[in-house]
C-alpha cells in the first residue's frame, strides 16, 4: 500500500513508514479488509448515496461561503476544502446522544448533526459569537483557541462517565464524545493534557486529529518527529492513521473508536491524514508557502471523486441522481446566500451579554459608557 508519510526518517522504528486504513482507493476501487470491512458490514448502496450527498452538499456550503467572504458578506471564513470525507465519515459515525467539540472549521460535521448552515455563517459574520444551542444537536460552539476543546471534550466525557451513560449496553445510552483538532494543535498543551487525563480516567472520548500537514504555514515536521498517530501509545491508548480522504475509513475507525468509549474502554486516537485543498483562512495566501505540485498531488485524491468513481463503476447510480443532487445542491446555495444577507446586525451593547451570569459593576459601567457614547452620535446628528 502506497503510504503519504511527511514525518523524517530517523532511523527509529517509530518513525518508520505508517500503516494507513484505506476502504476506498482514490480511483474508486474497494479495498478489502478483514477487520474494518465488518464494521461498515451494513452499509449499503443507498447509504453510500448517502454519504456522497453529504459530501457534495457541505462542500457546497463551503464554496458559496467562500465566495460570499469575497463578496463582503462575511469578515472570513475557514475552508474545509478537501477534508469532506475526514469530517462525513467521523459526522455519520455518531449516534444522536454522542457529543462532538469542533474546531472552527467541522462544517461538514455540523452538516451531519443538523446545525442549519446559516447559522455557522453569523460567527464569520461577525453578527454573534456562536447562535446553535449546543443541547439541540450535541454539536458544540466553535472554538477558536487551538486545542482548547479536547479539554472540553475530556471534561464533558469524564461527566458522561459519572453519570454511568457508558457501559450498560444500551444503544440508546451508552454515550461517546468526540474531540475534532487539528496537526498543529498537537503541540499545544491543552492537547497534551486533555491526552493524559482522558487516559488515567478512561474517558469515552475520541481524538480525531485532521492532520492537514499544515498549520498556517507551519508544516508538519515542525510538530512532531514521528507519525501523530503513535503518540497515543505514550500516552497509554490506541492510535491509527487512516485515509482522510476516504469517507468509508473514516466511517469504519469511527465507529470503532466511538464504541470502544461507550463500552467504557476508553479514549482513542484517529489521525486523519488529510490534505486541505483550501487557504487557511480567506485571509491567507497559501501560494507563499505551499508547493503547486503538492495541491495537483492531492486534487487527484479528492475524497468526493473517488466515491463518484465507486458509485458509477458500480452502476449503483443513473444520471437522474446526479441531476437531482446539483439542483439540491443550487437551491441550498441560493437559501444560504439570502438568509447570510438577512442576518440581523447585533445591538453594540450586546457584546456585555453572555459573559457573567450577574455582571460585576465595572463591567456594567463599561456597557452604559458605550452606550452613553454611541448615543453622542445621535445627537450630534440631531433632527433633520
Ligand atoms: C492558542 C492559539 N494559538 C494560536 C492561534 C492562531 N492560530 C489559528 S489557526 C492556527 C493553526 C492551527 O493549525 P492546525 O491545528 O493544524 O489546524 P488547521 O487550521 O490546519 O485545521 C493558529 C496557530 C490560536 N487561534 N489559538
Ligand atoms: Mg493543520
Amino acid at each position: 500500500m502506497t503510504v503519504d508519510t511527511a514525518a523524517t526518517s530517523t532511523g527509529d522504528p517509530a518513525a518508520r513508514e505508517p500503516e494507513l486504513v484505506q476502504l476506498l482507493t482514490p480511483e474508486g476501487q474497494r479495498v478489502p479488509h478483514e477487520y474494518y470491512d465488518t464494521l461498515i458490514e451494513d452499509i449499503t448502496a443507498e447509504d453510500i448515496r448517502g454519504l456522497y450527498r453529504d459530501l457534495v452538499l457541505s462542500r457546497r456550503i463551503d464554496s458559496e461561503a467562500v465566495a460570499l467572504q469575497r463578496q463582503g458578506e462575511l469578515g472570513l471564513w475557514a475552508s474545509m476544502l478537501g477534508q469532506e470525507a475526514a469530517q462525513v465519515g467521523s459526522g455519520r459515525a455518531l449516534r444522536p446522544q454522542d457529543h462532538a467539540f469542533p474546531t472552527y472549521r467541522e462544517h461538514a460535521v455540523a452538516w451531519c448533526r443538523g446545525v442549519e448552515a446559516t447559522q455557522l455563517l453569523g460567527l464569520f459574520r461577525g453578527v454573534d459569537q456562536g447562535s446553535w444551542d449546543p443541547r439541540e444537536n450535541n454539536f458544540h460552539l466553535y472554538t477558536i483557541v487551538i486545542g482548547a476543546q479536547t479539554l472540553h471534550a475530556t471534561g464533558y466525557a469524564m461527566g458522561v462517565q459519572r453519570d454511568g451513560a457508558i457501559g450498560t449496553g444500551d444503544p440508546e445510552r451508552d454515550t461517546a464524545v468526540i474531540a475534532y483538532f487539528g496537526d498543529g494543535a498537537t503541540s499545544q498543551g491543552d492537547v497534551n493534557e486533555a491526552f493524559i487525563w482522558a487516559s488515567v480516567n478512561n474517558a469515552p472520548v475520541v481524538f480525531f486529529c485532521q492532520n492537514n500537514q499544515w498549520a498556517i504555514s507551519e508544516p508538519l515536521e515542525r510538530q512532531t518527529r514521528v507519525p501523530l498517530y503513535r503518540r497515543a501509545h505514550g500516552f497509554g491508548f490506541p492510535g491509527l492513521r487512516v485515509d482522510g480522504n476516504d469517507v468509508l475509513a473514516c466511517l469504519a475507525v469511527s465507529r470503532e473508536a466511538l464504541q470502544r468509549a461507550r463500552d467504557g474502554e476508553g479514549p482513542s486516537l484517529i489521525e486523519a491524514f488529510t490534505y486541505r485543498m483550501g487557504a487557511h483562512t480567506t485571509t491567507d495566501d497559501p501560494t507563499r508557502y505551499r508547493l503547486a505540485a503538492d495541491l495537483e498531488h492531492w486534487r487527484l485524491k479528492d475524497p468526493i471523486e473517488r466515491v463518484k468513481a465507486y458509485l458509477v463503476r458500480g452502476d449503483l447510480v443513473d444520471q437522474q441522481f446526479f441531476d437531482d443532487l446539483d439542483a439540491e445542491s443550487e437551491e441550498l446555495a441560493g437559501n444560504l446566500r439570502t438568509a447570510c444577507r438577512a442576518l440581523p446586525d447585533p445591538e453594540p451593547t450586546s457584546i456585555f451579554e453572555h459573559v457573567y451570569v450577574e455582571p460585576p459593576p465595572t463591567l456594567l459601567a463599561q456597557r452604559d459608557e458605550m452606550a452613553q457614547y454611541l448615543d453622542s452620535f445621535a445627537e450630534q446628528e440631531g433632527p433633520r
